[in-house]
């Protein structure tokens, strides 16, 4: 009883002034219940899954029980951003978190986030995803059939690798380098002169392991909670892209829900996403100095300047493709 009432306590905080009230915890929707799946690739202990259990405690306080997600974090339900994507599009899984990066594949509109050197900051990136322009991104992915309720956060993008210290662009020429499957991010990789693989993030520890590839990018919490360091000696702070991640929910599972229960769905999905990407944030430095302790070799000193010129003619490219008002409307965001 006393760990309801915390529950409860902390669903009416977290969702403000309103509660759970206007939502569906007032009437019982006929009955209706549901169990949700809720797949992601990363560790239970990354923010994603963080967030994720914080969703699932919120929407079943909220539901009075009648919709249970279970999350399935660390690729239990499939290895692939892709494999996960399809599953969702079929309905054969419910929910997903997951980056920006891949679904690109799906709808192209997206990958105007994944542009290097895109975001100042994360004020910026907030500003961006919270305000009109991310509203219609997370809009445009109902085509592929995606209900994508909002942004969560990845993080910005750093650089790690098993073969030695990486401070300027050229240090990286020839290493061996995973991307998501990310055209943008192939592509600015060949531009520094390193030699780009796309895999599924649940091949990448295998494959570092095995000196398939040399290094990797992703953001602090990823590294530190899938334990990079026992595969990568060096660690890069490049910050060259930030990766927004998206929770998103199959639009066959949406439809089949009732109207009040989407709206206290995506009025949660919004509330955890600052509690979520907060997570990130407040725990970033603490992780880096933990990957140091575990043996990483910490590059702090890295020029910005020096590695957006050398991904330049890349980044003028997509911004072409995307077009200047869109990209006007992500740089001028206030
Ligand atoms: O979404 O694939 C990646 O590198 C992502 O950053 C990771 O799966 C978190």
């Amino acid at each position: 009883m006393k760990r309801i009432g915390i529950v409860a306590f902390a669903c009416l905080v977290l969702l403000g002034l309103g509660g759970c009230s206007g939502s569906s915890d007032k009437t019982p929707q006929g009955g209706f219940k549901a169990q949700l799946k809720l797949a992601s690739l990363t560790p239970l202990s990354h923010t994603y899954n963080q967030g994720a259990t914080r969703f699932a405690e919120l929407v079943r306080e909220c539901s009075q029980g009648r919709l249970q997600i279970t999350v399935y974090p660390d690729g239990q339900l499939g290895k692939g951003e892709r494999e996960l994507l399809e599953a969702l599009q079929q309905g054969t899984i419910d929910v997903y978190v997951g980056s920006t990066g891949p679904l690109g594949g799906f709808d192209p509109a997206i990958g105007i986030l994944d542009i290097p050197f895109l975001f100042n900051d994360y004020g910026h990136a907030d500003k961006v995803l919270d305000g009109p322009v991310g509203q219609q991104l997370l809009d445009d992915l109902e085509k592929a059939q995606f209900k994508a309720l909002a942004f969560w956060e990845n993080g910005f993008r750093n650089l790690t690798n098993a073969r030695r210290a990486v401070k300027v662009p050229g240090d990286a020429k020839g290493l061996k380098i995973r991307t998501m499957e990310n055209k943008l991010h192939l592509a600015a990789w060949t531009a520094v002169g390193a030699n780009p693989v796309p895999m599924a993030f649940g091949e990448v520890y295998g494959a570092l392991q095995q000196k398939i590839l040399d290094g990797q990018e992703n953001p602090i919490a990823v590294i530190h909670s899938v334990h990079l360091n026992e595969v990568q000696k060096y660690l890069s702070l490049t910050q060259h892209v930030y990766s927004p991640a998206v929770l998103i929910v199959s639009l066959k599972t949406w439809q089949s829900l009732p109207k009040p229960d989407r709206e206290m769905l995506l009025k949660t999905a919004r509330e955890v996403a600052q509690y979520q990407r907060k997570l990130g944030r407040e725990m970033e430095e603490k992780q880096i100095a933990e990957l140091a302790d575990r043996g990483m070799k910490v590059e702090r000193k890295i020029d910005k300047t020096a590695w957006r010129s050398a991904m330049q003619l890349v980044i003028s490219q997509a911004a072409g493709q995307y077009g200047k008002e869109k990209i006007d409307a992500i740089l001028g965001a206030r």
